[in-house]
């Protein structure tokens, strides 16, 4: 396939100012009737051709000016049209006829559930009409949508409603006109029949907006929970950033078949329905949690996505990176900034480190591609917003947000890179961050080393600090990283020690700049051998191998007044132990687990000064992948599973009493809310349970919390307790059946019961999951029932999925294969769950490779699939 290369870009020849669509949208055959107004950029030769982007179109008829083009004028197949001399300026119309019904791709115009939606980003436009289908070209749009009015009564687009009317025969029509030049991976359509919930907004300015979410019929009770989100993000956004809403309306749909989570189409956001859809009795905490952060996350695309968009698809993190930052900090203050950054933290390693660490290892800011989906990564998002964090964290809060200031006023309208936005950012601080923006440029979690002395009779106290990043694909060498380190020196009383003197790095506000290979720091004036506290806040997104005592980690673990690095210190004590028992068992002995971390369980869970959402998060052990990541290669799911298991069982034999006392003591008295408040009590008691679990009687225990539960939120979490920690159980049996029936037409519900099954470990799982793949409740062509079932036991079953005689790894490159034929997109995420396949035992790591080969086998293979396995196996 072709590579696109980061320094090809050049503008295009021609532009595109105006953009005029008609959909005559029928089901199978849809006329697209696209006049559009071109210009050839000033300096261009006259006689340049104009070459415009299809994919899979049918041309039915192509005119400029009004006079239909010969034979001689212009070329076209389905991925190109190409008109050989046309004038300077002109009209260009071009009628198309795509068919909606089978588009299975869920790119272009597709229908979900008897709706017309659209997805574009990033090159699904393409697959609507012929066009410069890029980032850079801004156009204005007017689209007129005609179709049967019973069947679609409701016709949306993207910008202000200006005209509706009658057509006769059933039809009727609507026109739509965004004032505001947009990219056309931007542009939307729905039509269909939807309930509407609708409210309202008054910006800051006095502009009175009309809100509306729209769903399936009869789930309008639904939204309302999405609909309060959007309302304070809305607000957050003024007060925050000072951007205000610029359209008279803001749409969401909710449609039930999407590739990914939503999208940020202007004004007209349509989003996979479970991310809006949500009541206690179907949707737990994290989903709630999960619609917040994405209502916001769309909302806040309208200026950071939208009014400034992307040059080219190499800088996609200059929208998404900057957008995840921002929904962020909007979770974090609408819940718990700690708690939230903790959740942060260990989805920033649980996705992005692997991939970083891995052979999918890509820079923030991609050089080069061949599928530019395959780039909607973690390291894009979730590394992307650490990079912007960072930068808050070196400017300091006032001046990162004069920088944003600055951003919006002197790029909106445009499409702007990566170095516009750092430019900003040194233009309102004076300081020099080239060497800073290697995080957008170099691949690869940089490591830093370490350790540290305290000379009593010097009073001074030093660190010797040493950065590394090892290579990644095409990025043999790397250069030294600018890296700030929060830190605090922690005196005995907890509190932290100040100091007079420091020398070996630039050190301000608390943190530390590295910026060479080694630096010795040195601190002078300080009274007492002090802890050291580093990485607060988890400040740089790197490893860190920290020497430190156990006793140290333990008195951070209480007192640290960083509640991050409280959490981060009782973490790596846990992870230590989990090694040494994965260690153990691999050479055959009993895993050993100290009192000191059995005792520090049972205070953090007591320590009613702690936020309960806090001890839960403490309270989890390290999941397996997480344990596996950490010991890095050799792994052997089995040992890690028996290790954590028998950790798990210690913790809860040695505070059984507390435990159990908690557990009634948390049981929920109020009525249900979805809150942060609300939500820690629940997580922290569904923790408890977790652990009372293993203990005699446990599967009763479970089995009544189940019957008990006035909410999902603690319904599943019985659920998966019963199934994963008792699967044999007569109970776990029963509630599994239990759920089934109760919820069986609930799509989203059941996607619950397929997650928790898939999670079942051992290796028998893979019959289960086999077995599931024919229940009625499932079905191959929609992504959620794909990753819920399929995607979870790849990704979150480490005994099932990586069983010793690959089997499961045979099963899912066939099932792999079976999406594939409907979806590339959805199969090309999937096959990402085989990227660590290097870091098993060899016998594993065999029989991954086989199946990752037996892929490649395949005739006609898509280019996305094929750039996902080639790479991984490379
Ligand atoms: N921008 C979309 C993602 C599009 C993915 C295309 N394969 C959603 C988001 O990040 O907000
Ligand atoms: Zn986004």
């Amino acid at each position: 396939g072709q590579v696109f290369k980061l320094e090809d870009y050049r503008p295009s020849d021609y532009l595109i100012p105006k953009t005029e669509l008609t959909f005559s949208l029928s089901k199978e055959a849809t006329r697209v009737t696209t006049v559009l107004t071109i210009e050839r950029r000033k300096g261009v030769d006259a006689g340049t051709a104009l070459a415009l982007d299809g994919d899979e179109l049918k041309l039915v008829g192509v005119s400029i000016d009004g006079k239909a083009l010969g034979a001689a004028d212009y070329s076209a197949t389905p991925d190109q049209l190409t008109v050989f001399a046309p004038p300077q300026s002109f009209q260009l119309t071009i009628e198309t006829e795509v068919d909606p019904s089978t588009n299975s791709t869920l790119m272009g115009l597709y229908r979900s559930s008897n709706v017309y939606c659209t997805q574009c980003e990033a090159e699904g436009f393409r697959r609507i009409t012929y066009f410069l289908d890029r980032p850079d070209i801004l156009s204005v749009y007017t689209v007129r949508i005609e179709a049967d009015r019973t069947e679609a009564p409701l016709l949306l687009s993207n910008g202000n409603p200006v005209q509706h009317g009658n057509l006769g025969e059933g039809r009727h029509f609507a026109v739509w006109h965004d004032p505001f030049p947009k990219p056309s991976y931007l542009f939307a359509l729905v039509a269909g029949s939807l309930g509407k919930v609708a409210d309202e907004f008054t910006t800051l300015s006095g502009r009175k907006v009309e809100l509306g979410i729209y769903v399936e019929h009869g789930k309008e009770a639904l939204a309302g929970y999405a609909m309060d989100a959007l309302k304070r993000s809305m607000k957050w956004d003024e007060e925050k950033f000072g951007r205000e809403y610029d359209l008279d309306v803001f749409n969401i749909v909710a449609v039930s078949d999407f590739n990914m989570g939503a999208m940020e189409n202007k004004g007209l956001n349509i989003f996979n329905d479970k991310y809006v859809l949500a009541d206690e009795q179907t949707a737990t905490d994290a989903d709630f949690a999960n619609i917040e952060a994405i209502i916001a996350h769309e909302y806040f695309h309208n200026w950071t996505g939208n009014r400034i968009t992307c040059r080219d698809w190499f800088q996609l993190c200059l929208k998404e990176g900057l957008t995840v930052y921002r929904d962020h900090e909007f979770s974090a203050d609408q819940r718990s900034r700690p708690v939230k950054r903790i959740a942060e933290v260990r989805t920033l390693r649980a996705h992005q480190f692997p991939e970083d660490q891995g052979p999918l290892a890509h820079p923030v800011r991609p050089r080069r591609y061949r599928e530019i989906n395959n780039f909607y990564t973690a390291t894009v998002y979730e590394k992307g917003s650490e990079v912007v964090r960072m930068i808050r964290t070196i400017l300091g809060t006032e001046v990162f947000r004069a920088g944003m200031d600055l951003y919006f006023e002197r790029h909106d309208g445009e499409a702007a890179t990566i170095d516009d936005f750092l430019k900003v950012f040194e233009d309102v601080s004076g300081r020099d961050l080239s060497q800073f923006a290697l995080w957008y440029h170099q691949a690869g979690t940089p490591n830093v080393t370490v350790s540290s002395s305290y000379d009593q009779s010097a009073r001074a106290f030093t660190l010797e600090i040493e950065q590394s990043l090892a290579p990644t694909p095409s990025e043999s060498r790397k250069r030294l990283m600018h890296i700030p380190l929060a830190f605090g020196l922690v005196g005995a009383d907890g509190k932290d020690l100040p100091y007079d003197g420091v020398e070996g790095a630039t050190v301000e506000n608390s943190v530390i700049h590295l910026r060479k290979r080694h630096q010795s720091v040195r601190f002078t004036g300080i009274a007492e051998r002090p802890v050291l506290s580093l990485n607060r806040g988890f400040s740089a997104p790197i490893t860190l191998s920290l020497e430190q005592k156990p006793e140290d980690l333990i008195f951070l673990a209480g007192n640290d007044r960083d509640a991050f690095s409280r959490w981060q210190a009782f973490n790596t004590l846990l992870t230590d132990a989990l090694i040494s028992g994965f260690r153990n068992i691999l050479g055959g002995k009993q895993p050993e687990f100290g009192e000191h971390l059995q005792g520090l369980a049972g205070r953090i869970a007591a320590d009613t000064s702690l936020e309960p959402a806090f001890r839960a998060l403490a309270l989890t052990l390290p999941g397996e992948s997480d344990i596996a990541r950490d010991i890095g290669k050799g792994i052997d799911p089995d040992a890690i599973l028996a290790a954590r298991h028998a950790c798990a069982s210690t913790i809860a034999a040695a505070n059984e009493q507390g435990f159990r006392y908690l557990y009634e003591e948390l049981r929920d008295s109020e009525p249900f809310q979805p809150d942060a408040d609300g939500a820690g009590r629940r997580a922290l008691r569904n923790v408890l349970l977790d652990y009372l679990a293993l203990l005699p009687g446990g599967a009763d225990l479970a089995a009544s919390h189940f019957d008990n539960a006035t909410n999902m939120t603690d319904r599943a979490a019985a659920l998966t307790v019963l199934a994963q920690r008792h699967s044999d159980s007569a109970q776990a049996d029963k509630a599994l059946k239990h759920f089934e029936k109760q919820y069986s037409t609930d799509a989203l519900v059941m996607d619950k019961w397929f997650i928790i099954q898939a999670g079942v470990p051992g290796p028998r799982a893979l019959e289960t999951v086999r077995a599931l793949t024919e229940h009625p409740a499932f079905s191959i062509g929609n992504p959620n029932r794909v990753r819920a079932l399929i995607g979870t036991f790849a990704g979150a079953n480490q005994t099932g999925f990586h069983r010793a005689d690959g089997e499961s790894y045979r099963f899912f490159a066939d099932i792999v294969l079976k999406v594939e034929k409907r979806n590339p997109q959805v199969a090309a995420r999937l096959a990402t769950a085989m990227r660590s396949w290097r870091s098993l035992e060899p016998v594993r790591q065999d029989k991954a490779r086989d199946a990752l080969v037996s892929i490649l086998k395949q005739e006609k293979l898509s280019a996305d699939l094929k750039d996902i396995v080639e790479r991984t196996l490379a």
